[in-house]
């Protein structure tokens, strides 16, 4: 399962990490995750995160995340950036269990493979929801990196890449050293 650029994951998290972070929103992307790729991510505000985001390399990263409803607020369309109508429920569906901590991948970076203009923070929750929750907060771990951001040729080399690390930090989280962490959300 290991690839040439994978870092060494020590066996427990060492210094930056752990990085928590504050609850943040969760906003519309360019509405590629899911559509593109089949693996959705949850987009969030970078100027919501702690300044060390600013300073952490492009790549992959592993942690936990916890996601909270809003309550106040009813499902709306929203026109996102890019011309698509997203509804924003606010999270009103997700169920007891997945307001728990649960295991997450992420992708901070500017997305070689789509060129994009600003660093983007995207979370893949490692779990199968039902409903997207756009509109819902969430506060989340970094616990280690894996690799750095790559360009691809092909968008099935892209996706492949993305299970492997999948299977990387769910293999990593699960064990004891990494899992308490999940406590500290
Ligand atoms: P966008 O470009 O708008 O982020 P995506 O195709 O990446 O579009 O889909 C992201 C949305 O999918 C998230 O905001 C969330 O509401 C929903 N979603 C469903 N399952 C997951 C998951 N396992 N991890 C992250 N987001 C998910
Ligand atoms: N995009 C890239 O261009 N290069 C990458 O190496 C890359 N790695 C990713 C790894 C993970 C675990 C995830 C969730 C996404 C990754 N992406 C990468 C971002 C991907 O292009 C992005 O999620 C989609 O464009 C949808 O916004
Ligand atoms: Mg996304």
């Amino acid at each position: 399962m290991t690839r040439p650029v994978d870092a060494p994951i020590p066996s427990e998290p060492k210094r930056p990490y752990p990085v928590v972070t504050g609850y943040v929103d969760i906003v519309p992307g360019f509405g590629r995750g899911s559509s593109a790729l089949g693996i959705p991510t949850a987009n969030v505000p970078i100027e919501q995160l702690p300044s060390i985001f600013n300073e952490l390399p492009t790549g992959v990263y592993f942690g936990f995340a916890k996601l909270a409803k809003v309550e106040q607020h009813s499902s709306e369309v929203v026109e996102t950036q890019n011309g698509r109508n997203v509804e924003c429920n606010y999270g009103q569906h997700l169920e007891d269990e997945e307001l728990r901590a649960l295991p997450v991948v992420l992708s901070v970076g500017l997305n070689p493979f789509y060129g994009n203009k600003f660093k983007t923070v995207e979370l893949h929750l490692i779990h199968k929801f039902d409903k997207d929750f756009y509109g819902a907060k969430v506060k989340f771990s970094l616990l280690g990196f894996i690799r750095p951001e790559l360009d691809y040729s092909t968008k099935e080399a892209l996706i492949k890449d993305i299970n492997t690390d999948i299977k990387i930090s769910q293999q990593v989280l699960g064990s004891p050293e990494y899992s308490r962490y999940k406590y500290e959300l």
